[in-house]
């Protein structure tokens, strides 16, 4: 009976989760892309002031319920090397682009594909941000998507997107969430939710 009755408890009040893995160059706003999410879309929730963000050593972790599932957000330091460690696990990947720094676009470019490329990610959808929409002088999303586009090749069968956010003043930031949770659940049959894996 207690059994069952647990069963039934975890049914209803435990939701799937999901791991999204946030990767870009150091100094792409990840850190400040997370904090806004989890502003915008957690209840109750005030978030760090941006000011107050410095840059992450090793991982810096979220999390948000939305859509009926839970989104555990892994957040590494642009210069860390163990990302991959982490692609066996990840769900969905958010790519930030820091759309102001057009000397680092390349360098950006080529940590992408290399990504990209790789075995334990085929078929994860891929959220790319073209971040920093408010600095005046900054790249826009049309200039981006080219860019990261290039190697459709590499991108293949998955959903892929590029969109334009602020993590500074939060513009697009729930847009891209809403849409990548879209995503992960559609994808759920070929990486199912962490707490359902063993069943
Ligand atoms: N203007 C503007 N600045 C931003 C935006 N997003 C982040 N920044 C700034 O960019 C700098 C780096 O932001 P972080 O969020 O620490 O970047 P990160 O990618 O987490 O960097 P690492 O932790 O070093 O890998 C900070 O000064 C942020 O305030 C944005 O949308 N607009
Ligand atoms: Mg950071």
């Amino acid at each position: 009976m207690y059994t069952l009755l647990y069963g039934f408890y975890k049914y209803v009040v435990q939701k799937d989760e999901f791991c999204v893995l946030i990767l870009g160059l150091d100094n792409a706003g990840k850190t400040t892309y997370l904090e806004a999410a989890k502003t915008k879309l957690t209840k109750n929730y005030k978030g760090i002031h941006p000011s107050k963000i410095t840059t992450t050593v090793g991982l810096n972790i979220g999390k948000i319920d939305i859509g009926g599932i839970r989104l555990n957000f892994w957040d590494l330091g642009g210069t860390e090397r163990v990302a991959v460690f982490y692609y066996e696990e990840s769900h969905a990947i958010i790519y930030i682009v820091d759309s102001s720094d057009r000397d680092r676009i390349d360098e950006s470019k080529e940590i992408f594909d290399k990504m990209i490329a790789s075995e334990s990610l085929q078929g994860i959808p891929l959220l790319v941000l073209a971040n920093k929409q408010d600095i005046p002088e900054c790249m826009g999303v049309r200039e981006v998507k080219p860019i990261f586009n290039k190697n459709a090749h590499l991108i293949g069968k998955r959903d892929c997107m590029v969109m334009p956010v602020s993590a500074l003043t939060g513009e697009g930031v729930d847009e891209g969430i809403r849409w990548l949770v879209d995503c992960i659940k559609r994808n759920a049959y070929l990486r199912p939710p962490r707490n359902n894996q063993e069943s």
